[in-house]
């Protein structure tokens, strides 16, 4: 019973260097978090007619809310995240040099930001996040996305580097799972933003600065999806890093398994990538066949998933009897419920499984057809990136904010907490369900209330987007609640006697080491790539042959 006793972690503390490069990239993604959530409510506002905006500045909040959320908040987030396991894992602090690579990535990728949102500011890129050629944002848009793009990859090179320092200095002994987990996070970035780089750096800054005439818009449209549908992974492993390392050790229980979690995520960046025509299923210029077999492999990632859907049940399982848990069900009595860190990302959890329906409806070759470019698309992916992503990054807030700043969570903040992740669940309630049947009663996304000229259709539209309104608010309520409560992790919450664990969950000492062969990087990098050639090559070769002339730069707005 030794083994399976549980012992209480010691406490563990950043150094103020450390932490002060952490709360640097979580900073940002705070102010991104306001920025985007300000703009939400007036998008939501407006579609259900509650409130009135000219179109230009509809389209102008509709920009920002993308970048400031989709590409800012979260990408901070994400860095400031791993950063913090991978020195938790890995040694306890940062190398000096690597540190100062990761605020040379920091300041890329901030100035790139400020760049990008002044663009938007000064009506001159209102190009959504998705920056559609042939709409043409300033150029300054683009140069600020490029080195925001550069800025993350030199911002990804710590945890590259530490990781290989760990490993030359442990030779023949697998890496910590967290350490793993980042690396796979980061390998997934690298390779998938390769894609927008190209169209970024080649395609549209010359053509916006009037270089070139025109662009190939469908070539400018596969790079960018090429890139687009992994950016969901990217934000969706560090959430399972969460699941799989950290609430492990929340729940007092112990992994399920060391070596499975490295397979998902090996999975998730071969099946992720090549898989980007799903979001041009309706597009002309790709033949059926490949959007065909691009629809296949997206499919496959139903594998990993319910692989981490089985080992989250049994860790929590096994957490439960660990405790004494008796008959079929008693462990879930014994979970942690009243506890924020467990709890806000339980509820995630749960909103995966809709979420997950919705994503199957979406990539389905002819369901599509009905879901395209309706504001079923805007619901699903709130429940998906805004709920199952966002609430996990909240519950790692709530522990992660106080071991960096020394501070205590309170009962108080715990409270505060789950009552934020109440209000988020009542929320996304009230909107995501309306969106996905409006959207399928044919509610178009990305255009600001309209009465279609009084058209009949348009009327069954109404009550549901007057909900939507309703849910736009409490979400924005639940985002004042939770920048609260981090403002007061940071600044009031009394200082800590003594420092809580950074927890990792630990694996059975009964079960055999994750087998190294896992961590031979160029082989599975090898492998992406020969599946993204055999997904890529020939209907791109087919594109460039064929195209049609390019197109003019074009203001919609
Ligand atoms: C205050 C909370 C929020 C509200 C009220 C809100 C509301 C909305 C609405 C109404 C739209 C659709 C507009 C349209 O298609 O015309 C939208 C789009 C979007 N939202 Fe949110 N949202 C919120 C939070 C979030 C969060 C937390 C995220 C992600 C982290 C997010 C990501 C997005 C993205 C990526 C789009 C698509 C933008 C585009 O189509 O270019 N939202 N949001
Ligand atoms: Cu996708």
């Amino acid at each position: 019973m030794t083994d399976n006793a549980i012992k209480e972690e010691k406490g563990f503390s950043f150094t103020r260097k450390d932490s002060s490069l952490i709360l640097a990239f979580l900073g940002v993604s705070f102010v991104a978090l306001l920025l985007g959530a300000v703009a939400g409510l007036l998008q939501v506002l407006e579609r259900g007619g509650y409130i009135s905006l000219q179109p230009q500045w509809y389209y102008l909040l509709l920009t920002l809310h993308g970048v400031a959320l989709a590409l800012i908040f979260t990408t901070y987030f994400i860095i400031g995240f791993l950063y913090s396991g991978v020195i938790k894992t890995l040694g306890g602090k940062m190398h000096d040099a690597d540190r100062r690579t990761g605020w040379i990535g920091f300041w890329m990728m901030t100035i790139g930001i400020i760049l990008a949102l002044f663009a938007i500011a000064n009506q001159s890129s209102s190009v959504l996040y998705t920056f559609y050629a042939p709409m043409k944002a300033s150029p300054w848009f683009y140069v600020g996305l490029a080195l925001v793009v550069v800025g993350s990859w030199v911002g990804g090179t710590p945890i590259f580097s530490s990781y290989a320092k760990w490993r030359k200095a442990n030779k023949g002994q697998p890496s910590p799972l967290f350490a793993f987990m980042a690396v796979a996070t980061f390998v997934l970035w690298v390779i998938a933003t390769l894609g927008v780089a190209i169209e970024v750096v080649f395609q549209l800054i010359p053509w916006s600065f009037g270089w070139v005439s025109d662009i190939d818009v469908s070539l400018s449209r596969t790079l960018f999806w090429y890139f687009g549908h992994p950016l969901v992974y990217f934000w969706l492993l560090p959430a399972y890093i969460y699941w799989y390392v950290n609430i492990p050790a929340v729940v007092k229980g112990r992994l399920f398994s060391d070596s499975l979690p490295r397979l998902t995520f090996i999975l998730f960046i071969l099946y992720s990538i090549p898989v980007g025509f799903h979001h041009q299923l309706m597009e002309p210029g790709i033949t059926s066949f490949w959007k065909f077999l691009q629809v296949i492999l997206t499919m496959l990632v139903v594998v990993p998933s319910l692989m981490t859907v089985f080992a989250i049940l049994a860790t929590f399982e096994i957490a439960g009897r660990m405790q004494g848990a008796k008959g079929r069900f008693g462990w879930v009595k014994k979970l942690p419920w009243n506890d924020v860190r467990f709890l806000v990302p339980f509820f995630s959890m749960v909103m995966f499984i809709p979420a997950g329906a919705g994503g199957v409806i979406s990539a389905s070759y002819q369901l599509d057809q009905v879901v395209h470019n309706t504001l079923f698309i805007t619901g699903h992916f709130h429940m998906t990136l805004a709920t199952t992503v966002v609430l996990t990054f909240f519950g790692i807030s709530y522990w992660l904010i106080p071991l960096l700043t020394g501070r205590t969570l309170t009962r108080f903040a715990n409270n505060l907490g789950i009552v934020q992740g109440v209000v988020w669940l009542l929320g996304i309630f009230l909107m995501s369900v309306p969106m996905h049947i409006v959207g399928v009663l044919g509610a178009p996304r990305r255009s600001a209330f309209s009465t279609y000229a009084g058209h009949p259709v348009v009327q069954e539209w109404k009550p549901y987007l007057l909900s939507a309104g309703v849910g736009g608010t409490l979400l924005f309520i639940g985002i004042l609640l939770y920048l609260w409560v981090v403002l007061y992790l940071m600044f009031f919450s009394p200082k800590a006697e003594k420092p809580m664990p950074y927890p990792i969950g630990r694996v059975d000492p009964k079960y055999q080491k994750p087998p190294l062969f896992l961590e031979r990087w160029p082989v599975w990098i090898g492998l992406t790539f020969a599946l993204i050639l055999i997904a890529y090559l020939w209907p791109v070769l087919q594109m460039i042959q064929h195209a049609p002339p390019g197109s003019p730069p074009i203001r919609t707005w």
